[in-house]
């Protein structure tokens, strides 16, 4: 982790890079994850690497529809663990989710140190790593074994890095499901609910920060901020600012 100068001018997400292939190494990323994480920066460098103001409005939506979830889960792969650990057990304790270990890769050994690495960050209990899992229906992918305290019986889901696949089966089982994905083209994104088009590193504590701030408002208001959000509109304005950002630059 020490290759790369501060001073150097990509310094960060260089940064993240290797984060991601500590996390490789550990046993945490999938190989393919190394790759998903490319098509994210090329997404994020297109918005400048920051939070975009359509993306904090889809992080307080989402802020307020976790607050007002009755049994939220945050699902975590092997990228996420990797960048940011620490973010999803604060997220976890400010909003009362559930954590539980989801690959699209599934591996008995990979769920182990992915939870490791959520545990050594203070989460209180990690799902997903039982023998007997349960099935969400309508889903081929390993992604389909899921806790029957989790995942099954939630009623909204939060999942960042995700395939398409997942995000529609959670629809069409009624839950509500929170995306954050840097590609605002995805099928996942157009299946959320409520997309966050946003690197996970940014996006995760923005919410936790949001979920804190309303904590203690009532759920009417809770409603008319998450009720009020559209997720088709901010996608579209997730496109211009990054047609905007493109055509500044050239
Ligand atoms: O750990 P596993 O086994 O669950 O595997 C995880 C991967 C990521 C390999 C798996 O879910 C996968 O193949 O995902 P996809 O279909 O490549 O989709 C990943 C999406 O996440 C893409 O749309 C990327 O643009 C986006 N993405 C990549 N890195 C980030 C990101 N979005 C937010 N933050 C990132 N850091």
């Amino acid at each position: 982790m020490n290759v790369v100068p501060e001073s150097h001018p990509r310094f960060e997400s260089l940064r993240i890079r290797e984060m991601l292939v500590a996390g490789f190494e550990a046993g945490a990323v999938a190989r393919e994850g190394l790759m998903a994480h490319g098509r994210g920066e090329a997404f994020d460098y297109m918005m400048g690497e920051r939070s975009t103001p359509a993306a904090k409005a889809a992080a307080k939506a989402a802020a307020a529809a976790l607050l007002l979830a009755e049994r939220p889960v945050l699902s975590v792969n092997g990228n996420v663990a990797s960048l940011c650990p620490g973010d999803v057990v604060g997220l976890a304790a400010v909003s009362g989710a559930k954590i539980e270990v989801n690959l699209f890769y599934d591996d008995e050994r990979r769920r182990g140190v992915i939870a490791e690495m959520l545990y050594e960050k203070g989460a209180v209990e990690v799902l997903g790593t039982e023998d007997d899992r349960a099935v969400l229906p309508g889903l081929d992918s390993a992604r389909r074994r899921v806790s029957a305290e989790g995942i099954l019986a939630a009623d909204l889901v939060v999942v960042p890095l995700e395939d398409g696949d997942r995000a529609e089966a959670l629809r069409r089982a009624g839950k509500s499901v929170v995306a954050v994905d840097l590609n605002p083209l995805s099928r996942t994104a157009r299946a959320a609910d409520i997309t966050i088009v946003d690197n996970v590193i940014r996006a995760l504590p923005v919410m936790a920060e949001y979920c804190g701030g309303m904590k203690g408002d009532g759920p009417e208001s809770l409603r008319t901020v998450s009720g009020g959000f559209d997720n088709g509109a901010n996608l579209k304005e997730c496109i211009s600012y990054m047609v905007g950002w493109l055509g500044g630059r050239s």
